[in-house]
């Protein structure tokens, strides 16, 4: 998924500039009429006669009952109060203002405001909340301790040095106050070797990085590029080429080595330029921040390799230099609807109501959940987006923390671009990215929004209705039996929560969805622009795909915490293997039968902590609590299992990552929980790849994994070898990766038999005697409110910003970005 134009350097560029000159375009509109935004503000739960119906009879209807007279339902608000208050939200925009001022208020840290910093001054990065430590938010939500002392994470970019570093720093307590508020280097969460709370910023040259080096070769080469494709990338306005290169920079021997390769820039309105490459690649030294110290270091063309602009210059010049075709962009590369119409397809499609109005509730204040015997709280970082703490089922903690960690794509090829390329995208982060749902289309259109907010440059972002929520049939039954005398079904209603973050060319598709057995699934599914290399001897490496070219092999590896609490946090990992055996019985008359047994172990230490899934599903992970068994002396537990397809980094020893993405390399990892272990990776991580502040592998240092609170790092992700289908755009249906929790002996039977929504129908010899429906909610005409069939899409607004410093609450504007 990779992506971003990863012109990174310039987009971050870009939206400063775009910060400092746009003008406070106030919400001039009148605030849209947003259909799918219920009842905004309202504190009742009202209950719709249906569902009270539901509730109160205990029908048993018959074929000679009369239909019941239609009533039109009400739409149920869906109101919530959270039990506690969120520790995991993020700050509010008066604790953000209070930080802001505070910092700059620090003439230690010697802060200039984002507007007017330059490459050589500090400023700042991200102002959100700390994570509580789980052992005091633990004594909050179980217990009677007052909630955690609230602090901020602030990561400041310190570049008036020679050594620019991104420092975590912890600020606090919050609210701060000038006489109790104090900085400190943020330090216990990070392993890094050279300990500290910085990491040094790769990034911080990269305005000069493009004025004066990357446009000035480009324009050295401009007779060149007219000569092959007609075009220049020499920062002209008239450049129809663009440059960018590899993520994360080589590292190796202290040097800084960047390899670039030319680009078409599309044509058209549609983000194309990832499918547009040219084949031409250069590599430099940008080691240290003089410009005037870098080094070129030579050319690639056709995998020919030229040390020199004048050797390219002088093979280009003869007779026997095969210009290569360029990729040019065009309808092939575009999203709206070409070809022939498909039969009936003109025609709406099928849409799902709510009869009944919403069956769950909300917190939007508090962004706390409650959908049938499911609770949680959601919280939201610039990192890692939108992640899940405290689920219950039926009142008991599941999980303490579920969320994703790290985004990774691995690519390989014969040029250095793919070669070099292992984009880990919290660099550019999951929170930034997670723009506004268009409902009807990423969820359904009767959902539930709720907003999203995140830092930059002293200004709170949102992202208005970023997370959807909704209840959903899936067209699968749960439960089904049929006899010679009756026939059982259930419906199969889930809820899901979702939330799509477009880190430049990919988008992400994360839904976490609750059943009614008790089980949970986490999915991620990708689309948008595939990032391609160009076609040239590199059949090892992808399918030909368009004129001239490659889609580019590449590995998707998405890691996820699951912070399993089974009945309290004294837990363990149980393993159970299915093994064939030949083996004899009493009664197998002394001969071995060829068969098959279970072995049941379980994962004694942080030593036996990684590992594969095994070939042909033959072992299942059930995390399950020694001290708590059922009635028959099984395990209570839940089961881990993929759901669809999984996969981790296939590269071992990445030459590209090193140590900063050791999180890809298992598809299981078990550690035990721990406060200085709070993430399996850090945004900086591609910064210093050696010695990133996260090396995951540092996690597993022998400890006991029995009876003790473990932690499940997971990874999903697909193989991605793009074929001619990923144009223009990658496909939901088959990118997509899931995994499931189960119970697992957690309860005596079936949890989903709890359900109404199901049916029993008894019959005999072509006549139905009972349709038991067990006091259901019954869907009247007149309750299917269809208004809205297509919601408003004119209500679509893009981000809502806030200025922070100088604090400016009343007077909101608005503004998107995005990384290409
Ligand atoms: C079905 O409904 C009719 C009319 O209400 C009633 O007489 C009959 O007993 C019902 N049958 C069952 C099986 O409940
Ligand atoms: C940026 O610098 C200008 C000129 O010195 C100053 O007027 C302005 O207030 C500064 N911006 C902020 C947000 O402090
Ligand atoms: C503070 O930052 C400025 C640039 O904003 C720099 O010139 C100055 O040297 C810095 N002062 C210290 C003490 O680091
Ligand atoms: C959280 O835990 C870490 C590691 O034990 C500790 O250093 C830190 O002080 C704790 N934070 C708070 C707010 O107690
Ligand atoms: C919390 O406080 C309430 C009221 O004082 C008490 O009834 C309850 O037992 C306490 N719960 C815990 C877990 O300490
Ligand atoms: C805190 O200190 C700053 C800078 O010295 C000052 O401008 C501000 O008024 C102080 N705030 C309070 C609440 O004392
Ligand atoms: C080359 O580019 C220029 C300007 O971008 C355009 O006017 C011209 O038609 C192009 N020539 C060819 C041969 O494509
Ligand atoms: C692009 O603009 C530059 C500077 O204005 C000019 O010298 C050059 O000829 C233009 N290139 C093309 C292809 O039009
Ligand atoms: C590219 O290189 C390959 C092998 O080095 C060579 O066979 C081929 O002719 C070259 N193509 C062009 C267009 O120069
Ligand atoms: C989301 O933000 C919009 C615009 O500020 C606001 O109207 C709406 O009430 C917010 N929604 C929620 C659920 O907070
Ligand atoms: C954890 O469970 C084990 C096995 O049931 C038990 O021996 C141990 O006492 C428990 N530890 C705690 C702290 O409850
Ligand atoms: C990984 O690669 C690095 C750099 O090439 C090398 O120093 C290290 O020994 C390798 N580690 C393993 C486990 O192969
Ligand atoms: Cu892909």
């Amino acid at each position: 998924m990779g992506l971003l134009d990863r012109i990174s350097p310039r987009a971050i560029v870009t939206s400063a500039l775009l910060l400092s000159t746009v003008a406070h375009d106030v919400l001039a509109r009148p605030s849209p009429k947003v259909p799918w935004v219920r009842n905004k503000g309202s504190t009742q739960k009202k209950i719709s006669d249906a569902v009270k119906r539901a509730i109160n009879g205990q029908q048993r209807r018959n074929n000679s009952e009369p239909e019941p007279e239609p009533e039109c339902a009400s739409v149920l608000t869906t109101t919530a109060i959270a039990p506690k208050t969120n520790i995991w939200a993020p700050l509010s925009d008066v604790e953000t203002a209070g930080v802001v001022e505070w910092l700059f208020a620090q003439a230690d840290l010697n802060l200039t405001v984002s507007e007017n910093a330059t490459a050589w001054d500090n400023s700042i990065t991200l102002v959100e909340a700390l994570w509580p430590n789980k052992t005091d938010a633990i004594a909050y939500i179980d217990a009677n301790a007052t909630a955690p002392t609230k602090y901020a994470h602030v990561v400041l970019n310190n570049r008036a040095t020679e050594n620019p570093h991104y420092a975590d720093i912890v600020v606090g307590p919050l609210p701060v106050d000038n006489t109790t508020a104090t900085w400190e280097p943020l330090t216990y969460p990070y392993n890094k070797q050279s300990g500290g709370g910085t990491v040094r910023n790769l990034d911080a040259d990269s305005d000069a990085l493009y004025s004066e080096w990357i446009y000035v070769i480009g324009a050295s080469v401009a007779d060149i590029t007219l000569d092959l494709w007609n075009g220049t990338a020499a920062g002209l306005d008239n450049d129809t080429l663009d440059i960018w290169g590899i993520d994360p920079l080589w590292q190796d021997d202290g040097r800084i080595i960047r390899w670039d390769a030319f680009w078409s820039l599309p044509t058209s309105d549609f983000d194309s330029e990832t499918l547009l490459p040219l084949g031409l690649y250069f590599k430099s030294d940008v080691t240290g921040r003089d410009p005037s110290q870098w080094a070129f270091e030579g050319w690639l063309y056709n995998n020919t390799f030229y040390a020199t602009t004048d050797d390219f210059r002088a093979a280009w010049s003869s007779d026997s230099f095969k210009k290569n075709g360029p990729n040019v962009d065009g309808e092939w590369a575009h999203t709206d609807q070409q070809g022939t119409v498909i039969p009936l397809d003109a025609a709406p499609p099928p849409v799902t109501v709510t009869p009944a109005g919403s069956r769950f509730a909300v917190d939007k204040e508090q962004k706390y959940v409650e959908w049938m015997d499911f609770s949680f709280y959601i919280g939201f970082t610039r990192d890692t987006g939108m992640a899940f703490y405290d689920i219950r089922y039926k009142g008991e903690r599941i999980l303490y923390e579920l969320g994703l960690q790290e985004a990774l794509a691995h690519y390989a090829g014969n040029d250095p671009m793919q070669s070099g390329t292992a984009y880990l995208d919290t660099f550019y982060g999951f929170g930034p990215y997670a723009f506004e749902l268009v409902p009807g289309y990423d969820c359904p259109a009767y959902a539930e929004y709720l907003n999203t907010s995140f830092y930059v440059e002293e200004t709170t972002h949102t992202h208005v209705n970023s997370i959807c929520l909704f209840e959903y049939v899936a067209d699968y039954p749960i439960q089904r039996h049929t006899t010679s005398h009756y026939t059982s079904v259930t419906k199969n209603t889930y809820f899901t929560v979702r939330s799509v973050s477009t880190v430049g060319n990919y988008d992400y598709t994360f839904s976490y969805s609750f059943f009614l057995d008790g089980s949970i699934a986490v999915e991620v599914r990708a689309s948008g622009y595939i990032q391609s290399a160009y076609y040239a001897g590199n059949e090892d490496y992808g399918f030909h795909i368009h004129d001239f070219l490659s889609g580019s092999m590449h590995d998707h590896v998405l890691n996820f915490k699951a912070d399993f609490d089974i009945l309290g946090t004294n837990n363990s990992v149980q393993l159970m293997s299915l093994v064939p055996v030949e083996k004899s019985y009493p009664w197998s008359g002394g001969k071995k039968r060829s068969t098959m047994t279970l072995e049941r172990s379980y994962v004694e230490s942080e030593d036996e902590g990684r590992f594969n899934w095994a070939p042909n599903s033959a072992t299942q992970v059930i995390v399950v609590n020694e001290g708590e068994q059922n009635a028959l002396g099984e395990n209570r537990g839940y089961r881990v299992l993929p759901y669809t397809g999984t996969s981790h980094l296939t590269v071992q020893n990445s030459s590209n990552l090193n140590n900063a993405g050791r999180f890809a390399e298992f598809d299981v990892q078990i550690t035990k929980q721990k406060d200085t272990e709070p993430r399996a990776a850090h945004a900086y991580n591609s910064q210093d790849t050696f010695d990133p502040p996260v090396d995951f592998a540092k996690f597993f240092d022998g400890e006991s994994l029995r009876n003790e609170d473990v932690v499940l790092w997971l990874n999903m992700g697909m193989h991605h070898v793009p074929h001619s289908g990923d144009l223009p755009n990658t496909v939901m249906t088959t990118a997509h990766s899931g995994i499931q929790f189960m119970p697992s002996n957690y309860f005596s039977i079936d949890e989903s038999r709890k359900t109404v929504n199901q049916v029993r129908i008894t019959y005999d010899e072509g006549k139905t005697s009972d349709v038991a429906t067990f006091g259901q909610g019954i869907a009247t005409p007149c309750a299917l409110n269809f208004t809205p069939a297509e919601p408003d899409l004119w209500g679509y607004t893009g981000d809502i910003v806030v200025r922070k410093f100088p604090f400016d609450p009343n007077n909101p504007f608005y503004q998107t970005d995005s990384i290409v």
